[in-house]
């Protein structure tokens, strides 16, 4: 599917500022700043970054007040990738096509090379946003630490690992794991750009319901792709491919029923959505 144009003509911009943010890979310790621009470069989507954009455009404000806010939400998705990949959770051997951080270098390297990504990001959400009316600021960086604490992202995935197929309201559960381990990103990258642009708690709470939904159906979506070789914790596994894709289109229509009354402001965010579970808008 054609990349929208909310990231082909934004992605420069990002990719502008996370190298200006990250040290070079030169600057000492030359071994953890090499990790940490390892899977930063080139990178993968942005949609996250995209999704920040477009919730502060959303919201009536110019998309490149929410750049804090868009590298910030970019460097605790790369930092969970490196993890992610660590021998002690999935044990990858490749990511985009490169091979992972520990394999790279080590696994130490590859574990403080995270934890460094996840300190840029709130340091690049407190520091970039001084000229900002002070909530803001303090809005986003709340959005963005709480999808990424024990009630989001790093919950998500202990529960995901944890997860044992065929225990009873399987589908349930595996819409909790979800909710936490993609989705809370997924809203807070879109609610945290919408803080720094200024958004009222009516806009912000039917943006966060939105960024939920489409976070689950864009995880289901991301399931798909895996082409029968399911995870445990994958709603195809429960649900089968008609039933996964069903799902993930009724969840994409919810959300974007949420947002009817944004306007023509919001259309970047529909377009994002909709490319992100795989559907033209
Ligand atoms: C290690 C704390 C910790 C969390 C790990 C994000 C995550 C949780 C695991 C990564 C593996 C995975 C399948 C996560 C689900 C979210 C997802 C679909 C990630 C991939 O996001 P894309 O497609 O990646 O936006 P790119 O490469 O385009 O940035």
């Amino acid at each position: 599917m054609r990349e929208p144009e909310a990231i082909s003509a934004r992605s420069g911009r990002i990719n502008a500022f996370l190298d200006e943010l990250v040290p070079a890979a030169d600057a000492p310790p030359a071994t953890l700043h090499g990790a940490m621009r390892h899977l930063l470069f080139p990178g993968g989507k942005r949609l996250r970054p995209a999704l920040a954009f477009a919730g502060c455009e959303a919201v009536g404000s110019d998309w490149q007040l929410a750049l804090p806010a868009a590298a910030a939400v970019e460097l605790i998705h790369t930092y969970s990738l490196v993890h992610d990949d660590l021998p002690c959770m999935d044990d990858d051997d490749e990511r985009r096509g490169r091979p992972t951080v520990h394999k790279a270098w080590d696994e130490a390297t590859a574990l403080l090379a995270g934890d460094a990504l996840q300190a840029l990001a709130f340091e690049v959400l407190a520091r970039e946003t001084a000229d900002l009316a002070p909530e803001r600021a303090r809005d986003a960086l709340q959005e963005v630490a709480r999808a990424a604490s024990s009630r989001g992202l790093v919950g998500g995935q202990v529960d995901d690992l944890a997860f044992a197929a065929g225990a009873p309201d399987e589908v349930g559960r595996l819409e909790s794991v979800h909710r936490r381990k993609t989705a809370a990103l997924i809203a807070a990258s879109i609610t945290s750009g919408a803080h720094l642009g200024g958004a009222s708690a009516a806009q912000i709470d039917l943006l966060a319901k939105f960024g939920e939904e489409v976070g689950v159906a864009f995880q289901i979506a991301d399931d798909l792709l895996d082409a029968g070789d399911w995870e445990p914790c994958s709603m195809v596994r429960v649900l089968g491919e008609a039933g996964a894709r069903n799902r993930a289109q009724s969840l994409l229509e919810s959300a974007l029923a949420r947002i009817d009354d944004f306007g023509p402001e919001a259309q970047a965010l529909r377009e994002l959505a909709c490319y992100a579970v795989g559907r033209p808008l």
